[in-house]
């Protein structure tokens, strides 16, 4: 279903049509004869007007990308207002540079520090149509759920542009970033974010590359028992460490499961994100660590400092193995 598709084409060709466009300021310019005196003077004239020019380009261009749906997502000119229907998705619009473009999200929107002061749209549970169309949103971001998909639905028929996100690699985080910074308007910033993220995840990559592999169980929730399977990102971020999800091969996504199939599966380690949690009495022999929810729940650039502590906390089960 996820598929990854880079960003599809935009209205005209940007580099094309902002040369043509100042091309024009500067050739309307040379119509006035120029005073030898008034050299610099005109100069800054041409850097305003190509400045103009770009400017001017850059909010009325077209853009369009595809989302993880296959959808495309085509804006006459990039979003002005933005609503998140997901914590991780406010996250990645402010760091693909395009937070001040915010105008609401829902619940949990709560990094970086500026999100907190966006109104709210709703929580997991309900997302307000109501509180979303007040807000006069141009683009809205969203991650359908069972329980969200049908408010969704209802926007994308009302005519306002979906981008719908579900990243399971974790390069579909650098991927989400460009194709939010090209429908924000804020390409290079996404570009830059991006890239610093893919040399990061390189970096840890190398670092744990052949370590000896574990047996990993991931506690999303204790009551009911659920844990992710292995198409969600967190055992991407277990993979990359050298782990291996024990309940990767379940079809759903945050299955539920039992303590006699956790201790079938005789985990080595036990991973989960509730605060203050500690190992259960029934799996005495695993190695346990808490790795905040904030870094290892969503698909955010903060992902990898959750796989610097999910890696960190593998090591050290390793240290203790032998
Ligand atoms: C499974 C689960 C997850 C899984 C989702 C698996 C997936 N699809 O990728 C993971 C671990 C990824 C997750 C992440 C988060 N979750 Co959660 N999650 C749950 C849990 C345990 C069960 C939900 C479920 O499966 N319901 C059954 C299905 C059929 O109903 P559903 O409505 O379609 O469920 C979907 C949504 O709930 C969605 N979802 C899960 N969490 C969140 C959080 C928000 C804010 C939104 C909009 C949607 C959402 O994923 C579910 C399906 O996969 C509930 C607690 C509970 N016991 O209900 C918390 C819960 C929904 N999560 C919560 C929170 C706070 C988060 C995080 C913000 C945690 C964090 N600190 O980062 C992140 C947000 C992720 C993001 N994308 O930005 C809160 C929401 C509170 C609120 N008022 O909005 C809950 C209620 C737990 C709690 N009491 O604190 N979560």
């Amino acid at each position: 279903m996820a598929s990854r598709l880079p960003v599809l084409a935009h209205g005209g060709n940007p580099e094309t049509l902002l040369s043509l466009t100042v091309a024009g300021a500067a050739e309307a310019l040379h119509l006035f004869p120029e005073h030898p005196g008034a050299c610099r003077y005109h100069k800054r004239v041409k850097w305003a007007a190509f400045a103009l020019a770009a400017l001017t380009f850059n909010s009325l261009a077209e853009v369009a990308v595809r989302d993880d749906y296959g959808n495309t997502v085509r804006l006459p000119s990039p979003a002005r207002r933005i609503v998140s229907l997901a914590p991780h998705l406010t996250e990645l619009v402010f760091a693909a540079g395009a937070g001040a473009r915010m105008v609401g999200a829902v619940e949990y929107s709560d990094f970086p520090a500026r999100a907190r002061e966006l109104p709210r749209v709703g929580s997991d549970a309900q997302i307000s149509l109501e509180a979303v169309l007040a807000l006069r949103p141009d683009l809205i971001v969203a991650w359908p759920n069972p329980g969200s998909v049908r408010a969704i639905n209802r926007l994308a028929e009302l005519a306002l542009p979906v981008f719908r996100s579900e990243p399971r690699e974790l390069e579909d985080i650098a991927a989400t970033l460009e194709r939010l910074g090209v429908l924000a308007g804020s390409a290079g910033e996404a570009e830059h974010a991006a890239r610093a993220f893919r040399a990061r995840k390189a970096q840890i990559e190398r670092r744990y590359a052949g370590r000896p592999r574990l047996r990993v169980f991931y506690q999303v929730w204790d009551r009911p028992l659920l844990t992710v399977n292995g198409d969600h990102v967190i055992s991407k971020v277990i993979g990359l460490c050298g782990g291996e999800n024990v309940f990767s091969a379940l079809p759903l996504i945050a299955p539920e499961v039992d303590v006699e199939a956790v201790l079938r599966a005789s985990p080595e380690v036990m991973l989960t994100s509730t605060p203050g949690a500690t190992r259960p009495q029934w799996l005495p022999k695993s190695y346990f660590a808490v790795v905040p929810a904030d870094l290892l729940q969503r698909h955010t650039p903060r992902l990898l400092d959750g796989a610097e502590q999910v890696c960190g906390a593998l090591e050290q089960a390793r240290a203790a193995r032998s």
